[in-house]
């Protein structure tokens, strides 16, 4: 494990993104956290995208992603945001990605890919830089689930969603490199809060462990 060092938890509310390319364990990370006294756990909705009111955007996003990429991360970014806001109890509250990962992983690289256009990208950042401003979707720590493109496929092969059939290497690796770029380059885009690095190829228990001793040791 490799980290910068937040300061230990004080009275105030401590607010963790787990993030990490799709398939990197995300949520059986946030399941196991999920039963510790310190957290409360808040997860990606994404029943919501696979049902928007019967339709599954999940599934039209990978059927067609020139027509559904604006909109699905139109929808993402609100869904997200409506997690950054949610009051919770324990003292710390861990959520399942972050309206930075949408942005400057998601958005950027259907951008790059030339799948959005340049207006859709315009309006996609104007939220973005609306929904962060004052502080609003402030983080005081990211756990980056560091994970190889060949290990995500792997996973994402075995758990078989069916909408993310058509997911492989060549973008599992383009949202790789903007993951480490955003996290470990730091740039273009720096991250809001110090970042905990977790060799998430290794088996899920010992990531698990690794993540939940490192969040003790902030609140003892
Ligand atoms: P992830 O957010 O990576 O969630 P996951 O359940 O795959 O994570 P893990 O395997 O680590 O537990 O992706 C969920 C799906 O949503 C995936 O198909 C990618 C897609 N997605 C986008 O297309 N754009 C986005 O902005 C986000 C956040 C997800």
């Amino acid at each position: 494990m490799n980290q910068t060092s937040p300061s230990k938890i004080t009275k105030k509310k401590f607010s963790i993104a787990v993030e990490g390319n799709i398939g990197s364990g995300k949520s059986t990370i946030l399941s196991l956290l999920d039963k510790s006294y310190l957290c409360d756990v808040v997860v990606e909705p994404i029943e919501s995208w696979t049902n928007v009111n019967g339709h599954n955007l999940l599934a039209m996003l990978y059927k067609d992603p020139v027509r559904w990429g604006m909109t699905f991360q139109a929808y993402a970014q609100m869904t997200l945001t409506k997690l950054h806001a949610l009051q919770t109890k324990k003292p710390v509250k861990v959520m399942e990605r972050s309206i930075y990962s949408a942005r400057y992983c998601f958005v950027e690289n259907l951008y790059r890919s030339k799948i959005l256009q340049q207006v859709e990208h315009e309006i996609l950042n104007e939220w973005f830089n609306f929904m962060t401003e004052n502080g609003r979707c402030n983080l005081d720590m990211i756990i980056y689930l560091r994970t190889s493109p060949e290990v995500c496929l792997e996973r994402i092969k075995a758990r078989n969603r069916p909408e993310e059939k058509s997911i492989d290497l060549n973008y599992l690796t383009a949202l790789n490199n903007l993951h480490e770029q955003w996290l470990i380059q730091k740039k273009p885009y720096v991250p809001c809060a110090p970042v905990l690095i977790v060799d998430a190829n290794q088996n899920q228990e010992l990531v698990y462990k690794e993540a939940n001793e490192y969040l003790t040791n902030l609140v003892c």
